[in-house]
């Protein structure tokens, strides 16, 4: 198994550390998204992911699919981690209930769709084009402060060392790069002591650790 990611990405980091908490093998290809104008806008790369975003998981071998298709890989890193969840079952990261496993997507898509979207690189770069006054980085730090209020409000309260229980899931794995992100757009995330508390918990974890940006072998300084 291959993993197309960049190390600063958040995204790619979900799955980084969802592999490790499954503690499955895999190899790691860089893609840059700076460096050459951004790799992930390479043809090549584009044949992949058409999105021109990282990660990209891609199999050992094409699985078949019942309309025919021949699929090399997936891209989205949530489809990656639940697709992962179900080859590697334990430890689960969905949770063993319908509706644990639906509180669980549900943090998870605060993040994946509510708040990590408007950070994204070529988003500020478009509106850095239409808008060349506005300031990219405080616009989206509005939205993630925005997202992670709401986040904080959700989960404020529970009695519980992870985002959706005693065991970390899926919404921790987006929860902890959302939360390296926000300090990187320069918010102040003590502001979400809870939140904080749950990052707190899943930074002891080895695969937290491992799967760190700054741990990554094409880490720059
Ligand atoms: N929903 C996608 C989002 C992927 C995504 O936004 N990736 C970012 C890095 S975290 C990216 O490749 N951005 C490239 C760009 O903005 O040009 C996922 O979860 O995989």
């Amino acid at each position: 198994m291959k993993l197309y990611g960049y190390w600063r990405s958040s995204c790619s980091w979900r799955v980084r550390a969802a592999l490790a908490l499954k503690g499955a093998d895999y190899t790691n290809v860089p893609v840059h998204l700076v460096k050459d104008g951004g790799q992930h806008r390479r043809d090549e790369y584009r044949a992949k992911n058409p999105m021109q975003q990282v990660p990209f998981f891609e199999f050992d071998s094409p699985q078949s699919l019942p309309w025919g298709l021949q699929l090399h890989g997936l891209a989205q890193s949530v489809a990656i981690i639940e697709y992962l969840d179900e080859l590697l079952p334990a430890p689960s990261l969905l949770g063993s209930s319908p509706v644990e496993r639906a509180r669980v997507r549900w943090l998870t898509e605060m993040i994946n769709s509510g708040i990590q979207p408007l950070q994204n690189l070529f988003v500020m770069q478009e509106l850095n084009r239409v808008a060349p006054e506005a300031d990219s980085k405080a616009w989206s730090a509005a939205f993630i402060a925005r997202g992670l209020d709401a986040l904080e409000a959700t989960v404020r309260g529970e009695d519980c060392a992870f985002l959706a229980g005693t065991k970390p899931s899926m919404a921790d794995v987006c929860l902890v790069p959302q939360l390296y992100n926000a300090r990187r757009f320069n918010l102040d995330v003590s502001a979400y002591p809870r939140l904080s508390a749950v990052e707190a918990a899943c930074l002891e974890l080895e695969a937290f650790q491992v799967s760190h940006p700054d741990q990554q072998p094409e880490a720059e300084g």
